[in-house]
């Protein structure tokens, strides 16, 4: 019997920070959810979907997930994009939610059934100095981590990326406009190796350590950098050039083996064919929410399978417990995971998002829920936590030229 869609509904809210998820409903009754959240640009997702994506949707089988996905990508003519694609994920989510609610199972197990007991997990963590970064890393440790993303100020640049005052780390900011950042590669690749050396002594030989250089560096510096942080044997280096100009990355392939972590801010397959097939990477950063949904995902990771690329799903706070669910089920199904971001949320945030998967001693679990594990709860609601209005920081060098961020 054909499942059909019935109705799509938008649901755009800040329990401290701003999310927007999508609800499909079939005829009879079934809901499935999907993450759309773009931090800072929430609100042109929220468009896409109501003005154009939902409409289009009503009377389609919900069960057809590959067709509503080429019928949303190339049945609209332009293509990709993170808006774009974020609103396709949404959709595909809340299908793929749909479909396994149907069956009666957890996501990972229509994927093709877990590959994995458990999912590594890394954490954030962040200090203006070595000892308020090793406290930070401490206190995930008591949280269970073994794996930790550092990030740490460096004295001459006022605000360096990752390191935050708050708590709740990197919600766009509530300004009316965008906040002022500053930058200066020579500072931070002065201070940065003997900075991650010293973090390196003190957590020991076994810690899992990260560090993201968030798009910044020239590609001589980035190479410069890889080569220099050899010996603190990162698991990776994340974003350490734009990549938009990827043949960059093959000089610093040259001049270090320091494994290499991009994609959080790609879109579709194509922006990471090249570096796949070129062996540029190690590790593919793309989310569940802002790459078009499980279904294009699932080839991005194929791909990396086949040139021994691993996953490394991008998890911030800005992906939402629904997207964050998504993510799960698709590193428990498939053979090349390598490791997966994730931010503890205060508790609101999982109260509102009731959800199936959980955290225990630095791993994650999807949980056995049919579907993707995850309800709204009746409180999430635009009336109680309205759309709060804000910006990502936008990054500049010391002369005041506007710079990657
Ligand atoms: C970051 C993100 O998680 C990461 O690695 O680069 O926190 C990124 O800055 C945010 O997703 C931007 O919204
Ligand atoms: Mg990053």
């Amino acid at each position: 019997m054909v499942e059909k869609i019935a109705s799509g509904e938008v649901v755009v809210a800040s329990p401290g920070r701003n999310f927007v998820t999508l609800r499909l409903r079939t005829e009879s009754g079934i809901t499935g959810l999907g993450d759309a959240t773009l931090n800072g640009r929430e609100l042109a997702v929220a468009s896409y979907l109501r003005d154009h994506v939902v409409p289009a949707l009503n009377g389609r089988d919900a069960q057809a997930i590959e067709d509503t996905w080429m019928y949303l990508y190339k049945g609209a003519y332009w293509r990709g994009g993170p808006v774009t694609m974020a609103a396709i994920a949404a959709v595909d989510m809340a299908l793929w939610d749909i479909k396994a609610k149907m069956a009666g199972l957890p996501l990972y197990q229509l994927l093709g059934g877990a590959c994995r007991e458990r999912v590594l997990a890394y954490a954030h963590t962040t200090g203006s100095d070595i000892n308020g970064l090793m406290r930070s890393i401490e206190k995930a440790q008591e949280d269970g981590y073994e794996a930790f993303r550092v990030q740490i100020g460096i004295p001459g640049i006022m605000d360096t990326y990752g390191v935050s005052a708050s708590e709740y780390y990197e919600p766009a900011l509530r300004d009316s406009q965008p906040a002022r950042f500053h930058w200066d590669a020579e500072t931070y690749l002065r201070q940065i190796p003997k900075l991650l050396r010293d973090i390196r002594a003190q957590c020991g030989e076994e810690a899992i350590l990260l560090h993201d250089v968030h798009h910044r560096l020239a590609p001589v510096q980035a190479a410069r950098l890889a080569r220099d942080l050899e010996e603190v044997r990162l698991f990776w280096l994340e974003d350490v050039t734009p990549s938009d100009d990827q043949d960059a990355l093959s000089l610093v392939r040259q001049h270090s083996t320091t494994p290499l972590a991009i994609g959080e801010v790609f879109n579709t397959i194509w922006q990471c064919k090249a570096l796949m097939e070129g062996h540029l990477i190690d590790y593919i950063r793309m989310s569940v929410t802002h790459g078009g949904g499980v279904t294009h995902l699932r080839k991005v990771l194929w791909l990396a399978e086949l040139h021994q690329v691993k996953s490394g799903l991008h998890g911030p706070s800005d992906v939402s417990p629904v997207g964050m669910a998504a993510s799960l089920h698709l590193d428990f199904a498939i053979s090349n995971f390598g490791i997966q971001e994730y931010q503890q949320r205060p508790a609101l945030i999982d109260d509102l998002f009731p959800h199936a998967y959980s955290f225990r001693d630095g791993y994650l679990y999807p949980g056995e829920e049919s579907g993707l594990g995850v309800t709204l709860s009746d409180a999430l609601t635009a009336e109680k936590y309205p759309y709060v209005h804000g910006y990502l920081p936008v990054n500049y060098l010391m002369d005041g030229t506007v710079h990657e961020w």
